[in-house]
This record gives C-alpha cells, structure tokens and sequence, in this order.
C-alpha cells in the first residue's frame, strides 16, 4: 500500500476552468499553502507536449511541499515525470495493468461507485479509491451520484484508503461525518474560489473534523 489515510485528508484536483488570468502553477502554489495533502493534476484538453511541461513544473513544486502528485488517466506521462502517481477511472487503463507499468512503488488511484469496483480495483493493485459523486456537481457533467450509504459500504468493504469526491464544499463536508472516508477530493471548492489559500486551509480544517467523526 503506497498511500496512508492523512495523505487523502485534502485532495485537490486541477481544472483550467478557473485560471481567472492567473496561471496553473500560481494557483497550485496558493492551494499547496493552504495545506493540500495530494494533489492531482487533471488535464482534458492539453496537448501531450504542453501536458508534459506543465507536469513538470508542478511536480517540483509538490516536491518543495512534500505533497505527492497524481496525473489524471495518462501512464505514460507519470513515467516520463517520474510522478507518484496515476488516477484511473473505471473507463480508463485497468488498475492492474496500470501496476504493470508503473511498477509496486507507485501510487494507483481508482474511481469507484460500487462495493464490487471497489474490491476489483482493490484486489488489481489500487491504493487509494475515489468515491463520487456524493453530491451534485456541475464540475464534471458525466458524474453520476454516489449514496452516502453506498460510500459507506465501499469503506467498511475496503481495506485501502477512500476519498469522497463530488460537490463537496464547505459546508456539506460534514454531512459525510460517520461514512468512514479518510478524505475530500475538490475541484471548485478550492480553485474557483476567490481566494484558494485559505479555502484549502478551511476545508482540510473541516476535512479533519469529518475523519475523527
Ligand atoms: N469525479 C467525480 S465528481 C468530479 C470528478 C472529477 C468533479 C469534482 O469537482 P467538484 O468541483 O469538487 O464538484
Ligand atoms: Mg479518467
């Protein structure tokens, strides 16, 4: 298992959307001060060669925080980085052959919205899970909702960590209290917000108190 529970606590994810005329490196930063335990790098629409440029400059500026860094979907771009890490949904390159090519020091996440993808990705090598939708995003529109009693089911099933993703902000976290998640994972909760530093800082305060319960 490459991944430990408080690594999951704040889990950020980066999306152009919300540049607002600042660039993805200066908003990292900002999201990397306020105390984000993971970070991963999610790019839709980049070319390979761009992606791979921007993979590299925020992968030394996890380092210089100690936070690790996941690439969303692309193998080949973690290797090529030397990332921590690589995230894969449920339509995207299997767990197992995801460890096949990264090798049994790397972190593999996966996507997972039922008990039986959570123990197939668990028993492929997957570890850490990402559950979600737990509530209603606009961030992603393909997300499809998770119940918090299905999020739930997936944690007691598992023995790997498991972050809730979807619709999370401030103010809802705490309805996850009891699901036995170790983490959030946000996207607009902390880069469309007007100030990223210290909606990182507040969420992971509120992460926390979610974790103990
Ligand atoms: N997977 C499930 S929901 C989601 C992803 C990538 C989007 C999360 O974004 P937000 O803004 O935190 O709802
Ligand atoms: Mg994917």
């Amino acid at each position: 298992m490459n991944c430990k529970s408080e690594d999951l606590r704040l889990y950020a994810i980066t999306d152009r959307h919300w540049l607002n005329g600042e660039t993805l490196y200066q908003q990292v930063e900002k999201a990397l001060k306020g105390g984000v335990t993971f970070l991963q790098l999610r790019e839709k629409n980049l070319d390979e060669e761009d992606f791979m440029k921007e993979a590299r400059k925020i992968k030394a500026l996890c380092k210089k925080y100690k936070v690790p860094l996941i690439i969303n979907d692309n193998v080949e771009i973690a290797r090529e980085i030397d990332a921590d890490g690589v995230h894969v949904g449920q339509s995207d390159m299997e767990a197992g052959d995801v460890r096949d090519r990264l090798g049994p020091d790397k972190i593999i996440g996966v996507s997972a919205r039922t008990v039986e993808q959570a123990l197939l990705a668990q028993a492929h090598g997957a570890d850490y899970l990402g559950v979600g939708a737990v509530f209603s995003t606009s961030t992603k529109s393909d997300a499809k909702n998770v119940s918090h009693e299905t999020l739930k089911e997936i944690c007691k099933a598992v023995r790997i960590p498991v972050v809730a993703i979807g619709g999370i902000t401030r103010d809802n976290v705490k309805e996850l209290t009891g699901c036995g998640a170790d983490g959030i994972a946000v996207i607009s909760a902390v880069f469309a917000q007007q100030d990223i530093e210290s909606a990182a800082r507040e969420l992971k305060k509120c992460s926390e108190e979610m974790v103990k319960g």
